[in-house]
């Protein structure tokens, strides 16, 4: 340790809603904690994502922190789904209430980690980004990743991607003073979430824009506006209440929406229309709990498939575009996304959908893109191109464990994790929201609570006991992988290429990351803890000693 080192309890990495959450339990504590951001500001995922149009998918009442009881009484929110600039200004309201920034160094990135198995400790190297970042070295027991798990974007190596001479974009970090599209020929590659709710607004001012869709995806409509006051007032009557019946949900979110438990292939031709017509008519992710099987059954999902592409061709007026714009695979396999007014764009006459599914983009140009040997002309390009999700940007971060492996090296088979919170060879190192839990199939927000609270309890459990480290065992990762991955296969989550599975990045290995399950994954976590935490190794030397 050299004398400029910063030596604290934990270091954190990143400050979005996990970093936030972490550094106030560990404050809480008592602990000294440091986080480090490469934004200049907090939010993380609401922070990059600043595409016209952004929107949570979640409603806004259960999109928010639990961990205070008076600051969910006091928010507001306006929608009945938040915007991206009101969920950032709710993360700024957070840092500023509970006076969060004053432990977090911005636009600065963890460059290294490296395990010291002689004191213990990790020792993390930083580099500045920007005006008021440091080249730090930190040294801490505890690391904890706190990256997000759509936060390094994908950008696909197009030939000529330079040769470009347009702007190009990408929604996954977009310039934070805006965009102004008015009158200029637009092309937005990608039919993902990020596509689906940024085509109508940057239609609505480009002069052109052409749509470049690989697969067509499905999207039920929102129904956003603004959110009703006695709903509202119904629910912080009793949060406490309306958060508890969430927590059972399987994606712990959208209890009052209510799921039919009843296959789709119980009822008539009839009672699935008008039971698919009314969760269309509500908007949002109900749409899936039409029927209990879903996600489980090829011939019930494909009764929600035929309600939903039935929608698309009354919606979108020629028929060949409506044609091109219907999804083939099951719905729900690919994340399911919520718009305002996607299909209705493609009416517009400013708007062109071109499919490249067996014609690939072939290469960016000076002036546009090459297609089928077609060459597109645009002042700007937007890449809706999605992220390298849930381990990107963990690999992205020069991470050494035991005897200098990294993390990418310990993950060439796909990413192994226990509980998604632990990897083997990684003392005292947690991952909030990693591979392996439930993290993306839910209301994010709950499951970033639920890792810093089991985070902050492992913690007080070593240091009251006086335990040096804690890291998964081998036989508890490669159980854990397996138990995911076979949650999965008993679904029908596996059947399309998603990011879910890493099948968006060529050559990732093709891994089902999330788990499916939030209420049994809880039980799970806080049976290994009561159980002195089963499955981990725990070191019993004194902290600071080595074994
Ligand atoms: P997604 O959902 O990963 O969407 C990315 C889109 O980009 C998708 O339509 C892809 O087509 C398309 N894509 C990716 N690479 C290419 C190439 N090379 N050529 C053409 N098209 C391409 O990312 P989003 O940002 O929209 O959403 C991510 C999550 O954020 C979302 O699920 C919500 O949870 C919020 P593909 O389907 O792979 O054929």
């Amino acid at each position: 340790m050299n004398e400029s080192t910063l030596s604290c309890d934990a270091v954190v990495v990143g400050a979005g809603f996990a970093g936030m959450a972490m550094l106030h339990r560990l404050r809480a504590m008592g602990l000294r904690a440091r986080v480090i951001e490469v934004g200049d500001g907090v939010g993380g995922t609401w922070y990059w994502n600043r595409y016209p149009g952004a929107r949570c998918d979640v409603e806004s009442m259960e999109y928010s922190y639990q961990f205070d009881d008076d600051l969910q009484q006091e928010w507001e929110w306006t929608e009945r789904y938040a915007a991206q600039p009101e969920i950032l200004r709710y993360a700024n309201h957070v840092a500023d209430r509970f006076d969060l920034r004053r432990d977090i160094t911005f636009e600065t990135r963890v460059e290294r980690a490296t395990f010291d198995e002689v004191a213990n400790r990790w020792q993390v190297e930083t580099s500045a980004v920007g005006a008021t970042g440091a080249d730090l070295s930190l040294e801490a027991p505890y690391l904890i990743l706190a990256v997000g798990c759509l936060s390094s974007t994908n950008t696909p190596a197009f030939d000529g991607l330079d040769s470009f001479e347009g702007k190009t974009y990408h929604t996954g970090a977009w310039p934070k003073e805006g965009v102004d599209f008015t009158g200029l020929r637009v092309g937005v590659i990608g039919t993902g979430s990020s596509a689906i709710q940024s085509i109508p607004v940057i239609a609505q001012q480009a002069a052109d824009l052409t749509v470049f869709q690989r697969t067509a995806n499905y999207t039920v409509p929102a129904y956003n506006g603004p959110i009703d006051p006695a709903f509202v007032a119904e629910i912080k009557a009793d949060y406490a209440g309306f958060r508890a019946e969430n927590s059972l949900q399987s994606g712990a979110f959208g209890a009052r929406k209510g799921r039919n438990e009843a296959s789709a292939l119980s009822a008539t031709e009839e009672e699935r229309n008008a039971a698919y017509e009314a969760r269309w008519a509500e908007g949002g992710f109900s749409f899936l709990r039409a029927f209990g099987d879903l996600s489980l059954n090829a011939e019930s999902n494909e009764t929600a498939a035929r309600f939903v592409r039935r929608k698309i061709a009354e919606i979108v007026h020629d028929p060949a575009t409506a044609e091109l714009l219907t999804p083939k695979q099951t719905i729900g396999c690919k994340r399911l996304c919520v718009d305002t007014g996607y299909y209705e764009t493609f009416n517009r006459p400013n708007v062109h959908l071109v499919d490249v599914s067996t014609d690939p983009i072939e290469r960016l140009t000076p002036t546009g893109l090459r297609t089928g040997g077609v060459d597109h002309e645009f002042d700007a390009i937007v890449f809706a191109t999605g992220f390298d999700a849930m381990t990107g940007s963990i690999l992205k971060i020069d991470i050494r464990g035991r005897d200098g492996v990294t993390i990418r090296e310990r993950w060439t088979e796909g990413p192994k994790t226990y509980l998604g919170l632990g990897v083997v060879g990684f003392p005292n190192l947690f991952t909030i929201s990693g591979p392996g839990s439930p993290s993306v199939l839910t209301n994010m927000i709950v499951s970033i609570e639920q890792h810093v609270g089991w985070i902050g309890d492992c913690i007080e459990y070593l240091r009251a006991n006086g335990h040096a480290t804690i890291e998964a065992t081998a036989d508890a990762a490669e159980g854990w992988v397996d138990h995911v991955n076979h949650m999965a296969e008993l679904t029908l989550f596996t059947s399309c290429n998603s990011w879910y599975l890493g099948a968006n990045i060529p050559g990732k290995k093709r891994v089902f990351m999330p788990l499916l399950g939030y209420p049994p994954y809880v039980e799970t976590c806080n049976a290994v803890a009561a159980d002195g935490y089963r499955g981990f190794a725990i070191d019993r030397s004194p902290v600071g000693v080595s074994a």
